[in-house]
């Protein structure tokens, strides 16, 4: 009965590059530049049929009402008199990124064996920090049935960003796994945005066993070469562990444990004299979906920049010819996350349940894809420049592109907090 479901976060109508991450290269070098949320949009809703291609289980999460006029009020001001760089943190579409929505700890490995969920606060980015009430009520939607536990965020100053920085290794999906926690102390000129505090207090909600609960350092030098999140350096499915040699601040003992708690597990390292953490940050490689498809083969799901890097490329034909794990690599694009620092695990957020008990209008079909394909072909911007953002007739657009959305898909008046 248990599944593992990808929710992916529909890319919204108000997708811009306005800079707003230090320590996300990609979004650091495109601020300024125009984007295009409908073609982003567009490449978000074919990286959903290329899952459900696969035999995979595909949900969705929506964009959230912005500009976030809420936030904006609690900051005494509005979108038309705030500041520019206020602006710009009120209007980001960055809830595509699901990742972040929320640290899910599946119901085998629970005590009470309820599927766990906590939204992430993400303090640590100030266009971030206001995401989490309206995640919050997609949640509480999404998951209502009692075999879920919907938890509130972890209070500040305490930084959670969720999944991204959350594996958990199993023989298959149903089964109770290992839950690994990833956390940063230190990254350079860069912030960690994920504190041990809050992996703690994530582990001690979702009423998992210290006895199969890891946690680990991020490295240092992965954060200040660019590695925000984890899941830009390592990712996780059933008992692989797929990850860049410098990914963790202590690589041999992590391994050693969970060797210890897990002698089956298959640990794929990429060493860095083949693929440098650079080349692995700028193309993604481990942003990847690592997804058990319908044919039961390991698939890992890249973007196309993997494809056109050399050293990543080269690596990955070798895996494939030799009898590794992952027994095949699908290529999706998603250029227009990629180049705010989002590649194709960035936007999903994986709960493994029964797909019976989410509410299903969060759950999609390729021909609800089609549906929600013609609504933003209908009513997303074609184009963002960074300096329209002041811009009431573009803020309009955007508002009733949302509303479209929100309508077609039966959810009015219940997900805006
Ligand atoms: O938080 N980019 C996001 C990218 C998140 C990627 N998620 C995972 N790795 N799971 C971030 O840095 C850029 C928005 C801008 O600058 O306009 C941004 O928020």
């Amino acid at each position: 009965m248990i599944q593992e479901i990808n929710f992916d976060g529909i890319i919204g109508p108000s997708h811009n590059y306005a800079g707003l991450s230090p320590g996300n290269l990609a979004a650091t070098r495109n601020a300024g530049a125009t984007a295009q949320p409908r073609a982003a949009a567009l490449q978000g809703i074919a990286k959903m049929r290329a899952n459900l291609a696969l035999g995979l289980t595909q949900g969705i999460l929506l964009p959230h009402p912005r500009p976030d006029h809420r936030w904006l009020a609690a900051l005494h001001t509005n979108y038309e008199s705030a500041a520019a760089h206020l602006q710009a943190r009120a209007l980001s579409a960055s809830p595509m990124w699901a990742a972040n929505a929320a640290t899910v700890s599946p119901a085998p490995d629970t005590e009470d064996g309820r599927c766990h969920l906590t939204v992430a606060n993400l303090v640590t980015m100030p266009h971030r920090s206001h995401e989490w009430p309206a995640t919050l009520a997609q949640l509480r939607l999404a998951f209502a049935d009692p075999g879920f536990v919907v938890h509130d965020p972890i209070p500040a100053p305490f930084g959670d960003e969720g999944a991204a920085n959350h594996m958990r290794l199993t023989s298959t999906h149903g089964d109770a796994g290992i839950e690994i926690f990833v956390y940063g102390e230190a990254g350079g000129p860069f912030p960690a945005r994920q504190h041990r505090e809050a992996s703690e207090a994530v582990a001690r909600a979702h009423r998992l066993d210290p006895a199969r609960t890891l946690l680990v350092e991020q490295s240092p030098e992965a954060i200040a070469a660019g590695a925000f999140h984890n899941d830009v350096v390592a990712v996780a499915n059933e008992r692989t562990l797929f990850a860049h040699e410098q990914a963790f601040a202590d690589r041999d003992g992590f391994y050693a444990d969970l060797r210890r708690l897990m002698p089956e597990v298959e640990i794929v390292e990429v060493p860095a004299a083949r693929v440098s953490l650079a080349d692995a940050i700028q193309s993604y490689l481990f942003n990847a979906q690592l997804v058990t498809a319908g044919t039961g083969a390991q698939t890992l799901v890249v973007p196309a920049e993997a494809r056109e890097n050399a050293a990543v490329w080269g690596w990955l034909q070798e895996h494939l010819a030799g009898n590794g794990p992952i027994r095949a690599v699908e290529v999706v694009d998603v250029r227009e996350s990629m180049a705010n620092g989002g590649g194709p695990a960035c936007l999903r957020l994986r709960v493994a349940c029964d797909p019976a008990l989410v509410d299903p209008r969060f759950l999609v079909d390729a021909q609800k894809l089609d549906r929600l394909a013609a609504v933003i072909a209908a009513h997303w911007p074609e184009a963002i420049a960074f300096d329209a953002i002041g811009d009431p007739a573009l803020i309009e657009q955007i508002t009733q592109a949302r509303r479209a959305l929100v309508e077609a898909l039966d959810l009015v008046g219940l997900i805006d907090r």
